[in-house]
Parts: structure tokens; sequence; C-alpha cells
């Protein structure tokens, strides 16, 4: 990331009027060309010299080395370009379902989604996740089928698609000239024009229609009418009156319509030769609503300037930047805001301009514009800032639940701390990226949302952190508990020559589950007549409890025990805490072996979205997991299979899912209650735990 310094001697510039501005996240499944199509739009639109691509690794929003290397988009990518005096803020989300975090987060700063589709593809699980989400926020959606030079491309048929699965207010605005390698243009049904295919260059502005397209245009143009002027009583009128309506006037309703949510405009188009940028720059200016007509719904109380962070990046030259979009202003740099979550004051030296990497110092943002600003100091995701304390409820954002986890180490010992400190910035920035220290295991673990994920945060630790980290399968937390009642009775005693040591107790256990499901621990002092004094019956709990932390069977904790101290007998000269602790924690091993001790695991509920296809082999791989299939909902060409799978089996699901379905499924999963291990899977379990500790004692 650069920063330039401010130029001196130049006049303030005003901040743009959010009537200006267009706000759009640019989202869609992996891989359909949102990056390419952000770089032609910045191409087309002059504030790029030239239309870099994927492939090479030179498009101005897939900027961050990772995303070159694998040929995809890691993050959000906040870029802006000016068209027929409008500003474009358009935000490059990523499409892989792992790195969701940032357009989930881009959703809650724009007025508008340009959905990209593949031509070949079509609907796929991510565009209709996206959909979802931008549907619950009422955000307008124009869609762009991308992608028609290539084989087997069709875009009535993805049109058909959107219409079935998205939404049946999906409407042409645009139409292909040609199909795959014979497509040479395209034709905006608006202002009924064409646009030539550039082949990488600007494009050429508008030519007449081609003849041999007149019927399929007049078919078209008549459906796209139709639906603008349904929405618009009195366009309605003068249309069934037979009046040649003007291309502004339609232009108006359906902006209006869009607005509403009640129209999406479907256009198309090849980002990667520069086919359908004029017509969809249009479309956004006059079909996307601006920051004044659709404003935010993020509170931010009655200050005068506030500002919404959207976004954190951890760069390693410049530090933090926080991008934002502002609520109140305008705002402009040496400014100081305060943030209500930790009530520390904020300066923000410079308001910046982001395009990609580069980045811009304005002397001002207006209210609905997008920016940035660097080295805020405790500033995260989520925050609003405002120019006094008032009490807002910062938005909440709705991050998906990290599926996976792989506990991490560094390959150095000693390099703990920098894997730490490089984590949490890492976490920083993606917030389902999450690091904890499991309890049980002590493992420190890295959960997310894709293998993938994970695998690009080990990346980045290297590169940015210099820390080289190994990734290791979780283990899973597994419990112990007991199916019956049992007692046991253990006399501590040693006698080494002056003071002894001397406990004796007898215990009870009977299984304890708590009325939720929980499984708790119980300790009842059932001591009649004082055999032993109160003041060690605390030391039986605590060698209870000791004992617990590790159960016999696979040194998993135990819980749903209920313990009664029910007799015993004291020294009057060698008891002690110690021996009752000790006492109290042989007893109770003794007793756990007689209750009928068994291994538990955890349960997941799975939910898989996978083409029908493979619905089959998705299922019997699930039931070769010790899956139970609990519905399929068929939707579209995808089926959404529902199932309980333990832990155990899923901790490597993704890689399987990919080859099952050529990486065209997706799921996500949520611990739902421990349950107990079928016998001949305990059986192996144990008898592992049992080698490894043999091992650790050879
Ligand atoms: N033939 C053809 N290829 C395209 C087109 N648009 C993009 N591509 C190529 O498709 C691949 C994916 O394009 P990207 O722009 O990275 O797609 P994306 O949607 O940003 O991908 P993610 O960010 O990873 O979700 C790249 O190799 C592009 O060059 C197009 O219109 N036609
Ligand atoms: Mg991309």
């Amino acid at each position: 990331m650069r920063l330039e310094a401010t130029e001196e001697d130049t006049r303030p510039m005003p901040a743009t009027e959010p009537t200006k501005i267009r706000n759009i996240a640019v989202a869609g499944h992996r891989g359909v060309g949102k990056t390419s199509l952000v770089e032609a739009l910045l191409f087309e639109s002059g504030k790029a010299n030239r239309l870099g691509s994927v492939e090479q690794g030179t498009t101005v929003s897939d900027w961050d080395e990772h995303e070159q290397k694998r040929g995809m988009s890691l993050s959000g990518s906040l870029c802006h370009l000016e068209w027929k005096d409008r500003k474009i803020n358009l935000v490059d989300t990523p499409g892989d379902a792992g790195f969701q975090a940032d357009t989930y987060a881009a959703l809650r700063v724009v007025e508008g989604v340009l959905m990209v589709l593949s031509g070949v593809m079509g609907v796929e699980v991510n565009t209709a996740r996206v959909w979802k989400r931008a549907e619950e926020q009422e955000l307008s959606r124009v869609l762009f089928v991308n992608m028609l030079d290539r084989e087997r491309a069709d875009f009535f048929r993805v049109l058909e698609a959107a219409r079935q699965q998205l939404s049946d207010r999906c409407v042409a605005i645009q139409l292909p000239i040609g199909s795959e390698h014979e497509l040479t243009g395209i034709v905006d049904l608006l202002h009924m024009c064409a646009y030539m295919d550039p082949s990488g260059g600007r494009e050429g502005g508008p030519q007449p229609i081609p003849d041999s397209m007149a019927d399929l245009v007049q078919e078209h143009r008549e459906k796209l009418l139709d639906a603008v002027v349904e929405t618009d009583e009195e366009l309605m009128g003068r249309y069934l009156e037979g009046e040649e309506l003007d291309p502004a006037a339609v232009a108006d309703a359906l902006k209006q319509a869009v607005t509403r949510d009640e129209l999406y405009p479907v256009a198309c188009g090849v980002a990667s030769k520069n086919l359908g940028t004029t017509a969809l720059l249009d479309l956004l200016v006059e079909g996307v609503p601006s920051p004044a007509k659709k404003g935010t719904t993020i509170e931010f109380g009655d200050a005068k300037q506030a500002v919404f962070i959207f976004k954190t990046i951890a760069d390693p030259f410049t530090g933090r930047i926080s991008c934002f979009r502002v609520l109140a202003g305008p705002v402009s740099g040496d400014t100081t805001l305060v943030d209500p979550r930790t009530h520390a004051k904020e300066r923000l030296g410079q308001v910046l301009l982001l395009q990609g990497k580069d980045s811009e110092p304005v002397d001002a943002l207006g209210i609905g514009d997008l920016g940035a600003a660097a080295k805020l100091k405790d500033v995260v995701t989520g925050d609003v800032l405002v120019d006094h304390e008032v009490a807002v409820e910062p938005p909440h954002i709705d991050f998906p639940e990290p599926v996976m986890s792989f506990a991490v180490t560094p390959q150095a010992k000693g390099d703990e701390e920098k894997m730490a400190t490089g984590l949490r910035r890492l976490s920083e920035e993606d917030p389902t990226l999450i690091m904890r220290r499991d309890p049980q295991t002590g493992e420190q673990l890295l959960s997310g949302l894709s293998q993938m994920q994970v695998e690009v945060a080990v990346d980045r630790l290297k590169t940015r952190f210099h820390v080289d980290v190994e990734l290791h399968p979780p283990r899973v937390p597994y419990k112990e508990t007991i199916r019956k009642e049992s007692r046991a009775r253990h006399r501590y005693k040693k006698q080494t020559g002056g003071r002894g040591q001397f406990g004796d107790c007898e215990l009870i256990l009977e299984p304890l589950l708590g009325e939720d499901g929980e499984m708790g621990y119980e300790f009842v002092d059932k001591i009649v007549g004082g055999v032993i004094s109160q003041s060690y019956r605390p030391a039986v709990d605590k060698g209870v409890r000791e004992a617990m932390e590790h159960g016999e069977l696979a040194g998993a904790p135990i819980e749903g025990v209920r313990v009664l101290l029910v007799d015993g007998m004291e020294h009057n000269v060698d008891s002690s805490e110690m021996a009752f602790k000790i006492a109290g924690s042989m007893a109770f091993k003794e007793a756990y072996q007689k209750a009928d001790p068994v291994l538990l695991e955890p349960i997941m509920q799975l939910e898989v979205t996978v083409p029908d296809d493979t619905v089959g082999a998705v299922n019997g791989d699930l039931n070769s997991r010790r899956g139970r299939l609990q519905g399929m909902d068929p939707a579209g060409g995808m089926t959404t299979v529902k199932a309980e799978v333990p832990m155990a089996e899923i901790l490597t699901y993704s890689q399987a899912l990919t080859s099952m379905t050529g990486g065209r499924g997706d799921y996500s999963m949520h611990f739902i209650r421990y349950e107990e291990v079928p016998t001949h899977v305990a059986q192996k379990i144990i008898d592992q735990t049992k080698r490894e500790r043999e091992e650790a004692h050879a």
C-alpha cells in the first residue's frame, strides 16, 4: 500500500455531493469475473490506463501478492471512478466462500449490488447466497452476465435461471449480439443502441443495432418496457395509449423501480475484453440509487460527523488502514473522532481515497462516500466513530460462523509470540478467522470458513510476519461420563517416621444430566456424625475434581457425575487436607471404573449444498462418515442436504466435498451436542490414547 504526501498549495476540494455518489458492491460466485469487470469499468472510465488481467496479476483490485499468486480475490478491494459527473465507488468482493467476511461487510456500506454471473454456469451457490443477503438488506441489484465469449455460454439460459432461482423480476436490459466465440457486441435496450467488441481496447461509442437483431430486440425491449411501466402508473397510462416513451422517462422509472427493489435489470458482456462496460456504467449511474436516495440504516445518533468502519487492512508498511463509509459529515483530515465502544479518541490524520493498493489524500469526504484512514489505534471492523460520545448500537454484520479448525504450531521454538501477534493482526483483517486456545487440549486453534482461508493465513504469516507455522488437524474435544451408579472407598495412609498421612473416604457416583442436556458436576456432602471433619471435606471435592480432568478412558474430561461423600475416617494426628485430596481422587478413580464409563464425542449439524447430480455421492460419503441424514431440500438445480455428523469424521471435509462436486459444493456446520461414541470406534480411540501414554512414558 502506498501513501502519497499531500500536495501543498491546493485549494480545499469540496466533498462529493451524496446525490452524485453511487456505492456498489461487485459480488457473485467464485471466478465469474468480478475483478476483471471492475478492471474494465476503471479502464473504460479512464481511471486506469490499461486493461489489467487476473492471469497476469495486473488488476487494480487484486493487488495483494497472495491474490496474484492464486489468481483469485481474497479480500474486498475499494476502487472509484467518475462517469457522467457521478462518482462510482466499487467494492470488488471475493467470491470464494472462505472469504465472505469482506463481502458481507461491503453489503453494509452500499446501496447497490452488481451481481456478476458466469454466462456458462449461471446461478451458483454463492450467487444465491449473496442475493439472499442483499435481499435481507433491501439493496438494489443489477445483474451482469459475463463470459459470454466462452464456449457453452448462453445469455438467455442464464437469464431464465436468474428469473427462476433469484427473482422473476429480473429483466434483460441488454442482449448479446451473437454467442460464444462469435459474440461481436451487445445491444443496450434502454438507449436502443449497440456496442461492438473492442477486444480489450476502449469501447467505441454507441452504434446502430444490427438489422438481423430487429425481432429479438423488439421482443425484449417490449418485455423491459412492460416490466418498467408496470411499476409506474403514470407511465403505464401513456404507454397504453401508444405513446412513444422517451429513454429519460423510462430510465427514471427504471431507477425508481430498482431503488424500490421492484426490478432487477440484467446486463451482459465480456469483462476480459471490456465489452459492455459503457452500457453498464450508464446503467449503474441511471439505475442505482445514490446515498441521498437510499440512506443507511446504521445508527449514529445526533453526531455531526460519523463514520462506519467496514474493513481493516493490516498493512505491513503503513500499519493499519481502516476503510469507512461517511454516515454524517463531511469528514476531513486532521479530525479527531471518538469510538463509543472503547471511549478512545481516534485521530484521522488524512482521509484517503483508495484505488486498490494506491491511496490518495483528499480534503474531505461527504455523506455516503467511501474512503479510508491510516493508523487508527483501537478501531476494529464494525465500529462506528463519532464526533462526540453518543450511545450508538454498532451494526451487526452477522459474519458466518467458522466451520473448521486447525491446530497451529510455529516451526521454530520460541516463535509462539510472533505467531500469536501475526494471527491477531490477521483476524483483525478478517473477522471470520478466529484464533483461540482449546482449554481442553491446550492447542492453539485457528478456525475459519474454509481450508483455503486458513492456508492463506499461514502464507501471510510467512510473508508479512516472517513466521513459519504448521497446520495439524485439531484434536477432537472428547468427553467422558458414566452410565451407572457405583461406590468405592479408598484409604490413603503413609507412615514415614514422624507425622504420617491419613485420609479415608467413601464415595457414591451417580450419572447426572441437567435439565437442558448440560452435563454438570455436583458434590454432595452426606457425612453424618462428623466421621470426617468439616474442614477436610472440601479437600475430597478438590481431589475428585482433579481426577475428573483426565478420564481413564481417553484422558478426556469427565462430566455428568454427581459425587456423594458418604463415609470416611480421620486420624487426629496424621490427617491433612492433602491426604483427603489424594483419598478423594483415588476413591473417585476406583468408583469410576465400576460406573460403566463411556466416551462422548461432539456432533455437528451439517448443511451441504451441492449440484443435484452429486447428491448420491455426497450422501453415500456422509453415510461412511457415520452421518445421519435429516433432510434434503432441492432448489433450482442445487440440493441442500442436512445431516448430523460426528466432528471426528468431518475435520477435513472440504477436500472431499471439492473432489466430489468439482468445487461446486459448499457447506456450513455448527456444534449441537455430545453423544456416546459407538463401542467399536471408542475402542480405537482408547487404544490410541493408551499407546500415546505409553510412548510418553517410554
Ligand atoms: N473468456 C472470458 N474470461 C473471463 C471473462 N471475465 C473474466 N475472465 C477470466 O476468468 C477468470 C476469473 O476472473 P476474475 O475476474 O478473477 O473473477 P472473480 O469473480 O473476480 O474471481 P474471485 O474474486 O476469485 O471470486 C480469470 O482468468 C479472467 O481472466 C470473460 O468475460 N470472458
Ligand atoms: Mg475477484
